[in-house]
């Protein structure tokens, strides 16, 4: 089902001017209301009267993580701090968060983008959601809790957390959608497998996962674990939380709420705007935002446009699912590797459990990179030599698809640390 088909649908002539019309109005009052980016404008000898479409955008100076950090904790503001109701924070774990202040109009476009989303997943009035994002600053809880109550679905505010009982509820209330981390939702099948529970008698009939980096390869697992439909949706902190963009039923990209975000694909080392097809940087300028308004902010967060239409009847562009961050590349005897290059051919072999860790260690000068691979038990009951011998298959796996050597090290089932939150993939000691 389409939530919203005027703006979702809308031919392509009409979003850009409604585009260009939000963009103006923004310029002009961040211009006036935000000594941030009035320096900013400034020091690049733009006006707003220079900015009259959506194309000149790229006039515009851009926004980066560590200006988020410096404009700590409200120099963002382009509101009086008394139309302030809520406040989120990133969930970095590094230096200052990163905040997010919302008017009463920004939670009802949060709201709106979040019912989007949902409805991407065909829920109603009918449906009951579990809703397993953590409550709280994190802003994964209240976006879905927001865009379910605006359609009238049921919602079950469980947040993160007390497996055993997250299970039960499942059971007990028969939930149709759930929403979590694509972690967490491995973590309650797994759970569910110990407790002799099968989720195919459960009523769940479509996850909305996201939050964190995830493959085809897990889909895959999730979707036959879980006996749902998994599809995945997109947001950050910076702009708004979750409801930035999310798949249709074709999982074929993700579509942006293109009226309310708008994207630039931009190559990260120039900030040349790149065009369709071509991987780069993700930078959204939130056009309707009145809180913290974000001008071209670099998300880090690696994808590609396809304006193509899509079958489900939405015009709106599609991202492609996430390649990786600029930052969580890593970079092993100088060849760009990205996690989600690595899950996706650990997924394809036989025996493997979807957790996994990736340890770099740096020796005599050279980056050592160890991937930990858990066994399922039927592996793990298998004889030492024919382990080793697996090992170095997945080490020829590896090497094919990143043209780099890895020691591989298969651990036993259930050793990798679970979460409930945002899985923690990288261990690099490098830093330490
Ligand atoms: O994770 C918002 C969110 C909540 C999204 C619930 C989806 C569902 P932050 O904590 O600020 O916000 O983290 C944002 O997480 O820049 C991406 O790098 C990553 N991320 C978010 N969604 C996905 C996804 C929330 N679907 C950062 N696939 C972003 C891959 C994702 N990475």
């Amino acid at each position: 089902m389409i939530w919203n088909p005027h703006y979702e649908s809308m031919e392509r002539e009409k979003l850009i001017k409604i585009q260009s019309e939000r963009l103006c109005e923004l310029v002009d009052r961040v211009y006036r209301k935000v000594p941030f980016y009035r320096k900013r404008m400034d020091e690049k000898g733009v006006k707003p009267r220079d900015i009259d479409h959506i194309s000149n955008i790229t006039k515009l100076p851009f926004l980066t993580k560590d200006d988020m950090r410096d404009v700590y904790p409200f120099k963002l503001l382009a509101v009086d701090p008394i139309d302030i109701v809520e406040v989120h924070t990133s969930s970095g774990t590094t230096g200052k968060p990163v905040v997010d202040a919302y008017t009463r109009q920004d939670i009802a476009i949060w709201s709106e983008a979040m019912a989007r989303t949902l409805a991407m997943g065909d829920t109603s009035r009918t449906d009951s959601v579990h809703n397993a994002y953590g409550y709280g600053l994190f802003t994964g809880g209240l976006g879905v809790h927001y865009g379910a109550r605006l359609i009238g679905a049921n919602v079950i505010p469980i947040s993160g957390g007390n497996t055993a009982r997250q299970l039960a509820i499942l059971q007990d209330f028969k939930s149709t959608v759930l929403t979590c981390t694509p972690s967490y939702s491995l973590y309650l099948a797994e759970a569910a497998g110990e407790q002799g529970l099968d989720f195919k008698k459960m009523s769940l009939r479509v996850g909305l996962f996201g939050a964190e980096p995830w493959s085809e390869g897990m889909r895959r697992e999730i979707e036959s674990k879980l006996h749902l439909k998994a599809l995945d949706i997109y947001g950050l902190t910076e702009i708004i939380g979750p409801g930035v963009s999310s798949e249709c039923e074709y999982q074929d990209g993700l579509h942006i709420c293109e009226d309310l975000f708008y994207p630039e694909i931009v190559n990260p080392q120039t900030g040349e705007v790149l065009s369709d097809g071509e991987k780069g940087e993700l930078v959204i300028t939130t056009l309707t935002k009145q809180g913290t308004p974000v001008l071209r902010y670099r998300t880090r967060d690696i994808t590609y446009l396809n304006h193509e239409p899509c079958r489900c009847g939405r015009t709106a562009v599609r991202m492609h699912r996430l390649l990786g961050r600029t930052d969580d590349m890593l970079i092993i005897r100088g060849v760009n590797v990205f996690p989600s290059q690595i899950e996706e051919v650990l997924l394809r072999i036989e025996g493997i459990e979807p957790h996994y860790q990736l340890v770099i260690d740096r020796r005599e000068q050279l980056d050592n990179l160890e991937v930990l691979v858990e066994m399922n038990e039927k592996l793990f009951s298998d004889e030492i030599k024919n382990l080793e011998r697996f090992e170095q298959e997945i080490s020829e796996g590896l090497f094919a698809a990143l043209g780099i050597h890895t020691r591989v090290k298969l651990v036993e089932p259930k050793s990798i640390p679970r979460s409930e939150g945002k899985a923690k993939r990288v261990v690099d000691k490098r830093q330490l």
